[in-house]
């Protein structure tokens, strides 16, 4: 559980849900045990995609993967830890928060890990690995692997902030467009470090039998698209304080132009 949790990272799941606290007027302090929480539950969901059964990885966060350092049945049980300790550190962490609030934050965070979110987009994505991909396909597939998480950070940030449910659909529908954003930027990236090293060793792109969005729009769309996502992200900002806003900003423009 260690080993994988304190591997790094980009903590942006963490920092989501501390920055959208702050954006309604909370303290960072009352969303950190949800912040770590949500890293918990993140890492679990990273260990179980790594299994020979799902995405095959040898490496995750410059590490070996942590079933390949403790074998499989431990890999396993250190996933299913993860997730329950991520409740139960939330229930005896945040106690200066009220328990309807906290009740509203267990309804957000497993729902969007179970079988209408992660799990859903997990599902898909194997299913459809070597076979022709509709947009439509892809989108659902992302928006469930990836955007619900996110969703359920500021969500769960703006809860525990004191905001309300405007404030709420707003940050929800940016997370919706930055989880998108991180899976076309990230399938972009394959692509230009994949021609940036061919001749060497073909990046994952090439020898990948999953759907990427240049594949099914080609890269230029697929720059366009990323463009479009972010601008549409930092649209549902513009209602909130600009000061408190910034590092959701920010973050929309770290998720579009990263490097890697
Ligand atoms: C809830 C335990 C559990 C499982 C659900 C295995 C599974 C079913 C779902 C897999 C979901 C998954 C791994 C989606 C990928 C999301 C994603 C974009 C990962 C990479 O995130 P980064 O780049 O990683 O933020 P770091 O390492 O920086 O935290």
């Amino acid at each position: 559980m260690r080993y994988s949790l304190l591997a790094g990272g980009k903590r942006v799941r963490p920092i989501l849900c501390i920055a959208s606290c702050e954006l309604v007027g909370g303290d960072e302090s009352l969303a950190m045990p949800i912040a770590c929480a949500i890293e918990m539950i993140h890492t679990a969901s990273l260990i179980h995609d790594d299994f020979p059964c799902m995405d095959n990885d040898d490496l995750r966060r410059g590490k070996p993967t942590n079933h390949k350092v403790f074998g499989e049945s431990t890999a396993v049980l250190a996933g299913d830890a993860l997730l329950s300790l991520a409740f139960e550190y939330i229930a005896c962490k945040a106690n200066n928060v009220s328990p309807d609030r906290l009740v509203r934050v267990f309804a957000e965070l497993s729902s969007a890990i179970g079988s209408k979110g992660l799990v859903a987009g997990q599902l898909v994505d194997i299913e459809s690995e070597g076979k022709v991909v509709s947009l439509k396909e892809l989108e659902f597939i992302h928006v469930h692997k990836t955007a619900k998480l996110l969703e359920a950070c500021v969500v769960c940030g703006v809860i525990i902030g004191g905001g309300n449910d405007n404030n709420n659909e707003k940050v929800r529908i940016y997370a919706r467009f930055i989880g998108l954003l991180f899976q076309v930027v990230d399938d972009i990236l394959d692509v230009t470090k994949s021609s940036m090293e061919l001749g060497k060793t073909a990046g994952k792109d090439l020898v990948s039998n999953k759907a990427t969005y240049p594949k099914v729009m080609g890269i230029d769309e697929a720059k366009n698209f990323a463009y479009h996502l972010m601008n549409q992200a930092l649209q549902q900002l513009a209602c909130f304080d600009t000061a408190k806003a910034a590092p959701l900003y920010h973050l929309a423009y770290y998720i579009a132009n990263r490097q890697n």
